[in-house]
């Protein structure tokens, strides 16, 4: 390679290419048992939620069936939706909290 005859490859891209982190739902699902104050407050306490927001939402879900409580990664939806469940359970409510792929 001292003669010049140096060959030269074009260079590929250098900015690496990170996929968009697929989002998801987290549903609240309506039953006969669970108390609406109940519903709100673990909509508080898990979601952060205001007063007002949560009330809304679990007007929905109890009037619709289920109501979107959050959209964002499989990680974090699991794991509030499990956060949830699992307080109620302990209270000894059936409310449910379910995860579900974005279109
Ligand atoms: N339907 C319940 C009741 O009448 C209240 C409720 C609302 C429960 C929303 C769950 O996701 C829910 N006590």
């Amino acid at each position: 390679m001292s003669n010049g005859d140096t060959t030269l490859t074009p260079k590929t891209s250098t900015k690496p290419k990170l996929e968009r982190p697929k989002l998801y739902k987290v549903l609240l699902v309506n039953d006969d048992y669970t108390p609406r104050e109940f519903v709100v407050l673990v909509l508080k306490a898990v979601f952060r939620m205001a007063e007002e927001t949560s009330y809304r939402v679990m007007m929905t879900a109890h009037k619709m069936g289920t109501c979107v409580v959050v959209i964002c990664t499989r990680d974090i939806a699991e794991t509030k939706a499990k956060e949830a469940t699992d307080l109620a359970k302990e209270a000894g409510y059936p409310l449910l909290f379910q995860t579900e792929p974005e279109e």
